[in-house]
């Protein structure tokens, strides 16, 4: 370790003065708040940045702008790990201090951090950066970059990308391009090559018809679909819609993946064409929601839960199809519909774990089996394969003695890896993935539906004088804090059949949430209501 040899302070008191005292956490993902009170935030996560990237042998680190379901004026920042991983939670209460710290302060925390985590302050750093649409986001990639350049690193801005692109570019550059090449088109060419691997020519195979409604929630998710298409050539037909990502105030705006999730209703801004299949990202297109209008004009919600029976369903057919033995196994948080954790159990059979909200923490839980499939129902998750796994479908794959079907299977199972963006969450990858089960199997979106019966459930939010108040335990289906909460919830919660109710503070917003389940649409509004007075009650709603 070398004694750390800059002026943070004076710098950041010159280009990014600490504007003011509010308290910021690194939460569910990363920094997220009004834009206006980043700038210094972003600048010092490029110092951090640097520090991680020597803390990793001069790893490349990523550095992602963009504060994703939030509102426009919104914004954040989070970094990536080597592996394209989020940022090791050890690091996350580094980060908040170095956030909240004043300026006269930034050189002995810095020195602190360097001393503690005994890094090597000579090794050079590289960092990436990408944004998302948001206004803001130039101004604040801008600041990020002169984080990492006035701390000694190198810096790359990829300019607009997606998140999960951030991940991939990270993960590649690290690994020497064995995941894939190092730019963006090489992120586009290894998913469509894999998904035209598969696909062949087929466009349609029984009831599936290769035509979807894309909504890009006016964001990054529409750009980039637009620049996939070409790659994509004719395996499928997407039709996208919500595409003013340069139109102030429409970011997320009634439409996206957190709008219909939460709404339970079509986003605006895309035809209603009755059965068809339609999809919805978010603004910095890592999570995706299915959901169609039936004839009737009801809406139907195929969100994260759906997306992850589908594919760990199909997964374990095809595992049984190689005649290798791997053990699957998916991960959900508190929000997964009653019914489709009944489904993977008694159904599919598959072993389910339940964790705290966050992709964090699915991810790590997921690392536990041969193969996770992980997802949040907002529809935020992948499936990752062990390197065992990864390494016995490459053998086998050329193993000439291995039966027809089974070599089929395995080749298969090979192509799908690569379609798998494993180190986030990835609409466009998740899609693809959807596509390919769906078109396997011959089913429309109607096909899918009627494997189960989702409970119907509502989503609130509640603002509160200190969002932190509320302590959970138990993957947040308990909440032990303040004191008399969780009691007065069980009790309202008996009153309906199948109720089903929990409270947590948002990692991204400052509120309170709110998640009811019952056996009727009516109940569960009910429940979620009462669940909210009980927050203001009992947990200083404002
Ligand atoms: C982020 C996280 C997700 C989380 C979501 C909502 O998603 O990556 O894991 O489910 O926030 O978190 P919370 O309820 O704590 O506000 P995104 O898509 O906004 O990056």
């Amino acid at each position: 370790m070398v004694a750390v040899n800059k002026n943070y302070s004076e710098v950041a008191f010159k280009l990014y003065p600490k504007k003011n005292d509010k308290v910021i956490q690194y939460g569910t993902a990363g920094f997220r708040a009004n834009a206006e009170d980043l700038d210094h935030i972003v600048f010092r996560m490029g110092f951090l940045a640097v520090l991680r990237s020597k803390k990793k042998n001069s790893s490349f680190i990523g550095l992602m702008i963009t504060a994703s379901h939030n509102p426009e004026e919104d914004n954040g920042v989070k970094l990536i790990d080597p592996y394209g991983e989020m940022l090791d939670q050890s690091w996350e209460a580094i980060a908040t201090k170095l956030a909240n710290a004043d300026d006269s302060s930034l050189d002995s925390i810095i020195n602190e951090i360097a001393v503690n985590e005994n890094i090597n302050v000579e090794l050079p750093a590289s960092v990436y950066i990408g944004e998302d649409t948001r206004p803001s986001s130039k101004r604040l990639a801008k600041a990020a970059y002169d984080g990492v350049i006035e701390s000694g690193g190198s810096c790359t801005d990829y300019g607009i990308i997606t998140t999960p692109m951030l991940h991939y570019l990270v993960k590649s550059r690290n690994t020497d391009e064995e995941y894939g090449k190092c730019s963006s088109n090489g992120y586009l060419e290894k998913l469509s090559n894999a998904f035209k691997t598969i696909r062949k020519d087929v466009y349609s195979h029984k009831n599936y018809l290769s035509e979807l409604y894309f909504d890009g929630a006016n964001g990054v998710g529409s750009i980039i679909m637009k620049e996939f298409l070409p790659f994509l050539g004719n395996t499928i037909s997407v039709k996208i819609y919500n595409d003013k990502h340069n139109e102030v105030g429409q970011l997320n705006h009634n439409c996206g993946a957190d709008f219909v999730k939460v709404q339970q209703k079509a986003p605006e801004g895309i035809p209603h064409v009755p059965n068809a299949r339609c999809v919805s990202v978010d603004g910095d297109a890592d999570r995706i929601v299915y959901y169609f209008t039936d004839e009737n004009g009801t809406f139907h919600l195929l969100d994260g839960d759906r997306i992850a029976t589908l594919i760990a369903g199909y997964l374990m057919e095809l595992i049984k199809d190689t005649g290798l033995n791997f053990n699957l196994g998916l991960v959900q948080t508190a929000y997964a519909n009653g019914s489709s954790t009944n489904y993977i159990s008694n159904s599919l059979k598959i072993p389910v774990a339940c964790v705290p909200t966050g992709v964090k923490h699915l991810h790590h839980k997921a690392t536990e089996f041969d193969i996770g499939v992980y997802f949040e129902a907002n529809g935020h998750g992948t499936v990752i394969f062990s390197d065992r796994v990864k390494e016995i479908i490459k053998k086998e794959s050329t193993n000439t003695s291995l039966d027809a079907k089974k070599l089929a299977a395995v080749k298969y199972l090979r192509a799908l890896i690569d379609l798998i963006n494993e180190t986030v969450g990835d609409a466009i990858s998740d899609m693809l993935l959807v596509e390919t089960v769906l078109h396997a199997k011959g089913w429309n979106i109607q096909d899918w539906k009627a494997t189960y019966y989702d409970l119907p459930n509502r989503q609130l939010k509640v603002t509160v004088k200190d969002r932190n108040v509320v302590k959970t335990k138990d993957a947040e289906r308990y909440c032990v804090s303040p004191p008399g909460v969780q009691d007065a919830i069980d009790k309202t919660v008996k009153k309906y059949a199948n109720g089903r109710s929990f409270i947590r503070p948002s990692g991204t917003e400052d509120v309170v949430r709110v998640y009811a389940e019952a056996s009727t649409q009516e109940d569960a509004d009910k429940l979620a209501a009462e669940v909210v007075d009980i927050v203001r009650c009992l947990a200083g709603g404002i």
